[in-house]
Formats: structure tokens, C-alpha cells, sequence
């Protein structure tokens, strides 16, 4: 059995940042398929024994289950000592970082993304442009902070990086506008993790894609 099972699903950004963690620090880990789109998350075995949140992603470790994407990146870079941030201010620096992503960077791309793409019916227009507008004031600000330096902490990519690009590899249909384009300094700070070694596409990294068709 590998050293960590990571509890994920292709589509999830969110469970990206994990599996993409767990694959440039080169980790032993496997994934386990939930299958999210069937209402695996919802059901009470799931939450009982994998995550009473009902979220994904959960990284398995020996007798530990861990949840939210920011402790389990702060956790793999603590044991591992790759992509941690380096001293008190770094570490709050990554923090702000993840927390503001999480809540308003891929916390609105993600739904808003579902919302397009798997949600049925489909989602409201009224919330789309809401989403949107929020989506678009955020990047700006991501954009602003890439383009006086490579990564989000300064030289070095660290976990701050890694949480961030949660959504952003997924392909620019699936948005219906292109995020690297409209956001150009993002855009090149993409391409620097990209050509990390081990860096893989969430469709390759996770099960479940494609979907099969109803
Ligand atoms: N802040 C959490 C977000 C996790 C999250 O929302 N995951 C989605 C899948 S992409 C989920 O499991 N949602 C279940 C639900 O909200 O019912 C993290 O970063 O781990």
C-alpha cells in the first residue's frame, strides 16, 4: 500500500492541490476515487469514516485523515521540508495567501466552474454574473502580485503557489474565457510551475475524467 491515499476526483481543483503536492515533492500516494457526482460526499458512511464535512480532498497518513487543502499542503511540506514557507513571516505570508484563495480566488472558480459545466439544471444567470464579477476582481489581484515577482512568496514556489492553482489548469472552455490570457502575468507564473519536474494535469493526476455520459 503507498505511504499516503489521497481521497479525490478528477474534476476537483480543490483535491488538485493536494495530488499536485504529493506529486512534486515526490510522495509515495495513490489516489482513491470518490465519486462525487453520484453523492458519495453526502452519504453518511462517507461522512462517518472518510470526512464529516463532506468534502474532498481527505490525504490518508498511518491512522491520520486529514481534510482542507491547506493543512494537508502545510502538512506535506512540514514532513517533506519541499515548498514550505521559511521563517514567521513566510509562513503567515503562505497563509494569507491560502485563505484568500480558498475563500475568493478558486473558492468562486470552482462553483462557478460547476455551475457551467455539471450543475443541473445549469446555474442561474443572475449568480453566474454575480460569480463572475467577483472571479475577475480576485485574479486582478493575484495578477498584481505575479507581476513583480515569480512566485507568491518571492523566489521560490512554495505552498502558496500550489494551493492557488487549484482551477487554473483546467481547459479555458470549461470557463468560458481564458484565465492566463486575460491575467498574462498568471499566466507565465503557470508556466513556471508547469515546468516543475513531476508537474501533471489534474485529468492526468485524479480518476474520473471524462465523466462518463448520462
Ligand atoms: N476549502 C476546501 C474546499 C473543499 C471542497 O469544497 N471540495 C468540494 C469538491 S471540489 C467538495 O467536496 N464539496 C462537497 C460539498 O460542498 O458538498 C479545501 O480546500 O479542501
Amino acid at each position: 500500500m503507498a505511504e499516503y491515499q489521497l481521497y479525490c476526483f478528477a474534476q476537483s481543483g480543490n483535491a488538485y492541490r493536494a495530488a499536485l503536492m504529493l506529486n512534486l515533492i515526490d510522495a509515495d500516494w495513490a489516489p482513491i476515487f470518490v465519486d462525487y457526482f453520484n453523492g458519495e460526499t453526502r452519504k453518511g458512511e462517507y461522512r462517518t469514516n472518510v470526512n464529516e464535512m463532506g468534502e474532498v480532498p481527505v490525504l490518508a497518513h498511518g491512522k491520520r485523515k486529514l481534510s482542507q487543502s491547506g493543512v494537508i499542503l502545510t502538512y506535506l511540506a512540514a514532513r517533506s521540508g519541499k515548498f514550505a514557507p521559511k521563517g514567521d513571516d513566510e509562513r503567515l505570508e503562505a497563509m494569507r495567501w491560502i485563505i484568500f484563495d480558498n475563500q475568493k480566488v478558486n473558492g468562486f472558480l470552482g462553483p462557478y466552474r460547476f455551475l457551467r459545466n455539471f450543475a443541473k439544471p445549469p446555474g442561474d444567470p443572475a449568480v453566474l454574473g454575480f460569480l463572475k464579477g467577483r472571479i475577475d476582481g480576485n485574479l486582478a489581484i493575484v495578477n498584481k502580485r505575479l507581476s513583480t515577482r515569480p512566485f507568491v512568496l518571492g523566489d521560490r514556489p512554495s505552498i502558496a503557489d500550489i494551493s492557488l492553482t487549484a482551477y487554473l489548469y483546467y481547459p479555458s472552455s470549461e470557463f468560458g474565457f481564458d484565465i492566463a490570457a486575460e491575467h498574462p502575468a498568471s499566466g507565465a507564473w503557470l508556466e513556471r510551475i508547469q515546468a516543475l519536474p513531476r508537474w501533471k494535469h489534474p485529468y492526468e493526476l485524479m480518476p474520473g475524467h471524462p465523466l462518463p455520459t448520462s
